[in-house]
C-alpha cells in the first residue's frame, strides 16, 4: 500500500473508500483555474505591454494570489505540532458483558482509525524533541458513528478542573512580553504556576521523566486519562480507563540527544512515523482496559474522578482487548492531519462520560476551538472528519455547507417529510445517556478527595530505575536552573521535598541552593472567597503501594527492531562482505541500515563493488541513529576524520549499541569505545544476532555513569 495513491491501494477500508470521493490527482491532467478554464501560461501575468503594469482584469493571477493569501488557518491553541496516520482497530474478545459499543463487541470488524500524535506547547513549526507531554488522539470511524479517544502519553493530567486550563497553558507557552521560549517549559511563568498549583506536580513529574522525550511515536504508551464509563445492553455501567501499549516497547532518547536532534532533524518523530509506514513496518499498539465495577467507585485511596491520578496496574490489572495498526500515511497533510477535529465528546452508544471536572470542561472546549480554527460549524463534513455511516438531521446552512439537503423539511416533528429523519429507538442503537442519579447542591467547590497531591508523584519516583531517576533529577535541575526567580526555585525545592527527600536533595545540590524549611503555604488559588482555604491544602503523601513496575520504562521493552536505524560508517575499501552479512541480518529483523560515507553517490568496497551512499558524513549526525556499525576493511579515511570519532563517541555516550568488525578494532581503540570492552552493547567481532539483540534492548543504561568524561 506504500507510496501508492489511495485509489491504487489493494484493500480499501470503509474510511479509505470514503476519502476517495474527495481525493484528486493532477497526474496526466490539464491545468485549469478553479472554475475549470484551461490555463496555458502559469508564469506570466497579463500586462499592458511586456514591460507594462499588470492588469486588474487578469482573473488567473487574481485567483492564484487570492487563494495563496488565504492558505493559512489558525494553528491549534495547544497540540499545534503533530503528525498522523491511518490504520485500523480489531478486537480480541467480545466485550458485550461490559458495553454495547459495536467496535468493542463485534469480532468480525476492522474499524478504521486516524491517529494524531502531537506535542502540547510548541507552535506548528516547532521541533519534535521538545521536552513535553505527547498527545495521542485516536478517531475510530465505527459503524455507529465516531468515537474519539483523545489521550496523552502520560496516564495523568496537570490539573483537576477545566477552569484552570487557560492558566496552565498561558504559563507554559512563551512569555507574552517577548514570546520566549518556544516549545519549552523551562521558564519562570511555568514554574511560578506549577509551584502554586500543587495538583500539577504529578503530571509534571512525568514531564520531567524520559517519557517526555520519546525515541519515537511508535514507542510511546497512550492513555485516555479520565475515567470513562462502559455501558452494556442491560444499562449496567462499569468505570473504565483506556490504555495503548506499544508493540515496540517504551523508549526514550537522552536530553543531550534531544537537544541535538532538534537541530539535526526537527522533524525526527514525523519522519520516523512516515518512514516506518512507507517501509511496511506498521506501528502497532494493543488496547488495554482497566475495568472497575460501579460498586468499587470509592474503594481507592484516591478519587476516580481526579485526572491527576492513575490506577496502579497492581490494583486493577490492564486487560488487553484488541490491537491498533497504523498502515497508511495521509495523502495530504493539511486536508487530513491539520483539518482533523478530535473531541472527547464524540462517543458512541456503549460508552459514556463520568463527572471528572476536567473531562466535563473538555466537552465544551473542542468544538468551540474548532469553530474558529476551521472557520464555522460545518467542519464535521470535511472528508477526514465525517463518519462512515450516514448523517441525517435538521442542522442546516452556515459557511461552507457541502451537503445539499433536499426537501422542505428542516424541523422535527413533521408530517410533510413523513416524520423523517425519524428517531432511533434504543434497540435500534439510539444513544441514551447513562442514568446517573444526581442529588446535589449547585456549588463552586472541589471535593476533599482531590487533595492528595504528593502520594502518586512519590510512587512514580520510587518506581523508576536508577537511570530513570538520574534523568529525572537532571531534568528538574535543567528546568529550574533556567528559572531566574530564586523564590520560585525554593518553592519548587520545598515541594519536591514533600514528594521525595533524595530527589529534592539531588536537585538542590545541582542548583546550589538549600531546601527551605518552610514556605508560604501553597494554597490553591482559584477557590471562592468564602471557602476555607485549609480544606484545599494538599495532604501529606501516603504510601499505599511501594512500587509499580508498569511506571518504569525499564520493564517496557521488546525484542523488535522494526525501523530502527543503524549507521554503517564506511569509506572506499571497506569490508563489503561483512557489511552485507550484517545488513542482511538486521534488515531481516526490520531494521534500516544506512551507509554513511565521506561523500554522496557511491562508495567502493574492498572487492571494488559500488554501494550507494545513504548519507555523506557532513549531512547527518550520530543522534539520528539507534546504533553504529563499523564493518572494517580499509578504515584509514575513518581514522583521520573528526566527524567519525564524534559520531562514535556520541553513540557511546548515549549508551547505544556499537559493533566493530575486523580492522574496525582500530577505530574502537581510537574512540571513547576503547574504555568499554566489557560493555554488553559494545561488540567486537561478534555475531550479527548479538548486535541485533543489543539494539533491540534500546540502550545499555548501565554504561551511562561511566561516560561523564566523554566530551561530545
Ligand atoms: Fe486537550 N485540547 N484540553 N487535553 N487535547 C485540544 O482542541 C482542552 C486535555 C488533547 O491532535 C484543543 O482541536 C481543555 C487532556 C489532545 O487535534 C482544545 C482541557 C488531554 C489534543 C483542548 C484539555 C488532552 C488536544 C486544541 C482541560 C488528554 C490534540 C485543538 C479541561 C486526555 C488533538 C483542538 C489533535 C487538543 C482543550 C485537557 C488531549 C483547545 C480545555 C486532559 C491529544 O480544545
Amino acid at each position: 500500500m506504500k507510496n501508492e495513491p489511495l485509489e491504487n491501494t489493494k484493500e480499501l477500508d470503509a474510511k479509505a473508500n470514503d476519502l476517495l470521493k474527495n481525493t484528486s490527482s493532477g497526474d496526466g491532467q490539464v491545468m485549469t483555474t478553479d472554475q475549470g478554464v484551461k490555463i496555458n501560461d502559469d508564469a506570466n501575468s497579463l500586462k499592458a505591454g511586456a514591460r507594462g503594469a499588470t492588469l486588474l482584469e487578469d482573473f488567473i493571477l487574481r485567483e492564484k494570489i487570492t487563494h495563496f493569501d488565504h492558505e493559512r488557518i489558525p494553528e491549534r491553541i495547544v497540540h499545534a505540532r503533530g503528525s498522523a496516520a491511518h490504520g485500523y482497530f480489531e478486537l480480541y474478545e467480545d466485550l458485550s458483558s461490559l458495553t454495547r459499543a459495536g467496535f468493542l463487541t463485534d469480532l468480525t470488524r476492522k474499524t478504521p482509525v486516524f491517529v494524531r500524535f502531537s506535542t502540547v506547547a510548541g507552535s506548528k513549526g516547532s521541533a519534535d524533541l521538545a521536552r513535553d507531554i505527547r498527545g495521542f488522539a485516536v478517531k475510530f470511524y465505527t459503524e455507529e458513528g465516531i468515537f474519539d479517544l483523545v489521550g496523552n502519553n502520560t496516564p495523568v493530567f496537570f490539573i483537576q478542573d477545566a477552569m484552570k486550563f487557560p492558566d496552565i497553558i498561558h504559563a507554559v507557552k512563551p512569555e507574552p512580553d517577548r514570546e520566549i521560549p518556544q516549545a519549552a517549559s523551562a521558564h519562570d511563568t511555568f514554574y511560578d504556576f506549577i509551584s502554586l498549583a500543587t495538583e500539577a506536580l504529578h503530571n509534571h513529574m512525568w514531564a520531567m521523566s524520559d517519557r517526555a522525550i520519546p525515541r519515537s511515536y511508535r514507542m510511546m504508551e497512550g492513555f485516555g486519562i479520565h475515567t470513562f464509563r462502559l455501558v452494556n445492553d442491560r444499562e449496567e455501567a462499569h468505570f473504565v480507563k483506556f490504555h495503548w501499549k506499544p508493540k515496540l516497547g517504551v523508549h526514550s532518547v537522552t536530553w543531550d540527544e534531544a537537544v541535538k536532534i532538534n537541530g539535526a532533524d526537527p522533524d525526527f518523530h514525523r519522519r520516523d512515523l512516515w518512514d516506518a509506514i512507507e517501509a511496511g513496518h506498521y506501528p502497532e499498539w494493543e488496547l488495554g482496559l482497566q475495568v472497575i465495577p460501579a460498586a468499587d467507585e470509592h474503594k481507592f485511596d484516591f478519587d476516580l474522578l481526579d485526572a491527576t491520578k492513575f490506577i496502579p496496574e497492581e490494583l486493577v490489572p490492564v486487560r488487553i482487548v484488541g490491537r491498533m495498526v497504523l498502515n497508511r500515511n495521509p495523502d495530504n497533510f493539511f486536508a487530513e492531519t491539520e483539518q482533523v477535529a478530535f473531541h472527547p465528546g464524540h462517543i458512541v452508544p456503549g460508552i459514556d462520560f463520568t463527572n471528572d471536572p476536567l473531562l466535563q470542561g473538555r466537552l465544551f472546549s473542542y468544538t468551540d476551538t474548532q469553530l474558529s480554527r476551521l472557520g464555522g460549524p460545518n467542519f464535521h463534513e470535511l472528508p477526514i472528519n465525517r463518519p462512515i455511516n450516514p448523517v441525517h438531521n435538521n442542522q442546516r446552512d452556515a459557511q461552507m455547507r457541502m451537503t445539499i439537503d433536499k426537501g422542505k423539511v428542516a424541523y422535527f416533528p413533521n408530517t410533510i417529510g413523513g416524520g423523517c429523519p425519524y428517531l432511533a429507538k434504543m434497540a435500534e442503537g439510539g444513544f441514551t445517556s447513562f442514568e446517573e442519579r444526581v442529588d446535589a447542591k449547585k456549588i463552586r467547590d472541589r471535593s476533599e478527595s482531590f487533595s492528595d497531591h504528593f502520594s502518586q508523584p512519590a510512587l512514580f519516583f520510587r518506581s523508576l530505575s536508577t537511570w530513570e531517576k538520574n534523568h529525572l533529577i537532571n531534568a528538574y535541575s535543567f528546568e529550574l536552573g533556567k528559572c531566574t526567580y530564586e523564590s520560585i526555585k525554593l518553592r519548587m525545592l520545598w515541594l519536591l521535598a514533600q514528594i521525595d527527600g533524595a530527589l529534592a536533595n539531588a536537585v538542590a545540590s545541582k542548583l546550589g541552593l538549600d531546601i527551605p524549611a518552610s514556605i508560604e503555604k501553597p494554597v490553591n488559588q482559584n477557590i471562592g472567597a468564602d471557602a476555607d482555604p485549609l480544606r484545599y491544602e494538599p495532604i501529606p503523601a501516603k504510601r499505599y503501594l511501594d512500587k509499580s513496575e508498569a511506571l518504569s520504562q525499564q520493564y517496557r521493552s521488546s525484542d523488535h527492531l522494526e525501523a530502527r536505524k543503524i549507521a554503517a560508517l564506511v569509506a572506499d575499501g571497506f569490508d563489503g562482505a561483512r557489511l552485507e552479512k550484517m545488513k542482511t541480518y538486521l534488515e531481516g529483523r526490520g531494521a534500516v541500515v544506512h551507509l554513511i560515507a565521506p561523500h554522496g553517490g557511491t562508495v567502493a568496497c574492498s572487492k571494488q563493488v559500488s554501494h550507494p551512499v545513504d548519507a555523506a558524513w557532513m549531512t547527518t549526525e550520530s543522534v539520528l541513529y539507534d546504533a553504529v556499525y563499523i564493518p572494517g576493511g580499509n578504515i584509514n579515511a575513518l581514522l583521520s576524520e573528526g566527524k567519525v570519532l564524534k559520531f562514535i563517541n556520541e553513540a557511546v555516550k548515549h549508551c547505544k549499541a556499537l559493533a566493530f568488525d575486523g580492522e574496525g578494532a582500530q577505530l574502537m581503540q581510537a574512540s571513547a569505545a576503547r574504555d568499554f570492552s566489557d560493555d554488553e552493547a559494545i561488540l567486537l567481532d561478534r555475531d550479527p544476532e548479538d548486535f541485533g539483540d543489543a539494539i533491540a534492548s534500546h540502550r545499555n543504561w548501565d554504561r551511562e555513569p561511566l561516560t561523564a568524561h566523554i566530551a561530545v
